[in-house]
């Protein structure tokens, strides 16, 4: 499905694990998961993200089978239930079983699983990271953080496209092997990843540099931060933010669409 001429899209973040930075225990069990899930689409989620596996700096990796048994029950409910739904993973073997269990989209933090995209005929979300979650917050270094980032996202979509995947999109990620100052400038140049052509995702959701940039503000305390941070990926051209808090978010998408004629 294409999203690109519906402004800017929200994707709910649906994690269930025991570990994630924000939502981690939460919706571990399958029905907790499924309800919060069912009430994001409700609230206007063009996507319901759900991984078994936590990013978070400093996580452990989840064996491949535990991170399938966590997911495939819950996306499998979401979409009976009329959800569109996105697998977030690094493995192969997990976004296949979710697809296999009605997934529409893969969401790959890794960006590697273009294959699996192209085998299934699904869109294909690459995001970049330096390092690994376990070590990446360690001591983030670029050159050019924006340039950088740019090149890598642009020869990964030209690959997934060349291996046949119907719709790629490219995410800086926000936060993944990344100073504050990276995040902004990532942030500021936004417009750079756009004008590469391919549908951009912005994650920016309670993360830690949203803290730091309001004094301190506890994850559960970050949604005006989060809000400024997506009004302000919409305005530069992205397509899609990811976020926890969907209903106030699909509020303040909204407020930045109105084409209201003031003549
Ligand atoms: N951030 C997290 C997880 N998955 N996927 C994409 N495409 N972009 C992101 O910024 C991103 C992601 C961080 O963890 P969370 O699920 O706890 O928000």
């Amino acid at each position: 499905m294409s999203v690109g001429d519906r402004g800017c899209v929200v994707m709910g973040v649906l994690n269930v694990t025991p570990d994630s930075f924000s939502d981690g225990g939460r919706y571990l069990n399958p029905e907790a998961a499924f309800a919060h899930g069912l009430a994001m689409w409700r609230d206007g989620a063009a996507w319901i993200d759900v991984g078994g596996e936590s990013t978070r700096p400093g996580a452990a990796p989840v064996d491949a089978a535990e991170e399938a048994r966590r997911v495939v029950p819950v996306v499998h409910a979401l979409v009976a239930a009329g959800a569109r739904v996105s697998i977030d993973t690094r493995r192969a073997s997990v976004a296949e079983a979710a697809i296999a269990a009605g997934a529409g989209m893969v969401n790959d933090v890794s960006a590697s699983l273009h294959r699996v995209a192209a085998a299934a005929g699904v869109p294909w979300v690459a995001m970049h990271m330096q390092g690994e979650p376990g070590s990446m917050q360690d001591e983030p270094r670029y050159g050019d953080v924006v340039a950088e980032v740019g090149t890598f996202l642009r020869e990964r979509a030209a690959a997934a496209l060349d291996a046949g995947v119907p719709e790629v999109w490219i995410d800086p990620g926000i936060g993944f092997g990344k100073t504050v100052a990276h995040n902004l400038s990532l942030l500021r140049h936004l417009p750079e990843l756009v004008e590469s052509g391919h549908p951009v995702l912005v994650g920016t959701s309670r993360k830690r540099f949203i803290g730091a940039l309001t004094g301190g503000a506890a994850e559960d305390d970050r949604l005006e931060g989060t809000l400024a941070t997506c009004v302000w990926a919409a305005a530069a051209g992205a397509k899609m933010v990811r976020v926890h808090d969907v209903a106030p978010t699909v509020e303040a998408m909204r407020i930045t669409q109105q084409e209201v004629d003031l003549t």
